[in-house]
């Protein structure tokens, strides 16, 4: 009795963060704004992975942060000094932000003038996952030091996500992990997922991340010119 009732509490929760998940997409469509939604576990590597791409993309988009974190502002004060602009939302008990934290964000004056969101959730491998922002793409982060069981016993975050990070890759000669384990793994749960190994304390493989992210806000750019002009033959 109770659980139907609970589970009923949250499909509401989550229809009424679709809804306004949908509102945030369309805003971003209307701005021509790429959003990404950064995901992973706590200490993955996600502000560092932020932090290398912001000093390295030599003027290829315009981005701003909006960093999710239960308290605090550390990660924030991490990405201004790269120059980037950034948001800090905390969501005090909350393990995750909803589409609603970024809806009140939509009319803030650097989010208005980016090309490029990078949103960074809250540390979770869990809730972040049932809860869409209005992304464009998913990124999932998974540090090689958490074991390369985790996509098995966290298959949601994995299902729907269109890149996953393996990070920290300059640690390799000192966890027991295989690369190869781990993809397959990953592959197994969602077949058209791209996976990257990276390190962004050494720079392995963080090239090619960077390509793929001027790659999406590209395409992202043709298919919303491609929406705009059936919108306006129909007319
Ligand atoms: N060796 C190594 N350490 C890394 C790498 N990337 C991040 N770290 C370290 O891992 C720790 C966590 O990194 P963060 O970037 O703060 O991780 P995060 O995912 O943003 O953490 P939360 O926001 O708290 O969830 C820090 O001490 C980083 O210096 C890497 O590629 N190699
Ligand atoms: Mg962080």
């Amino acid at each position: 009795m109770h659980e139907s009732a609970d589970e009923h509490a949250l499909e509401r929760i989550l229809g009424k963060n679709d809804e306004m998940a949908d509102h945030n997409r369309e805003h971003f469509r209307r701005s021509k704004t790429c959003v990404f939604n950064v995901m992973s576990a706590p200490g993955a590597g996600k502000t560092t992975v932020l932090e290398w791409t912001f000093r390295n993309l030599d003027g290829k988009f315009k981005p701003c942060v909006i960093e999710g974190d239960m308290v605090g502002n550390l990660d924030a004060d991490r990405i201004a000094k790269t120059g980037t602009p950034v948001y800090q939302i905390s969501t005090g008990r909350s393990c995750h932000l909803d589409a609603q934290m970024i809806t009140r964000l939509l009319h803030s004056e650097s989010v208005e003038k980016s090309d490029t969101i990078f949103i960074e959730n809250v540390g979770n491998l869990v809730c972040p996952a049932e809860f869409p922002l209005g992304e464009y793409k998913r990124i999932v982060l998974l540090s090689i030091t958490e074991g390369d069981d985790k996509p098995i016993k966290y298959p949601v975050i994995f299902r729907n996500c269109d890149l996953v990070l393996l990070t920290k890759c300059d640690l390799m000669e000192h966890v027991d992990f295989s690369l190869e384990e781990a993809e397959k793994r990953i592959l197994a749960i969602n077949p058209n997922v791209l996976v990257m190994h990276v390190s962004a304390k050494t720079g392995y493989g963080m090239e090619k991340w960077l390509a793929w992210i001027v790659r999406q806000i590209s395409e992202y750019q043709s298919e919303i010119k491609k929406i705009a002009h059936v919108h306006h033959s129909a007319h």
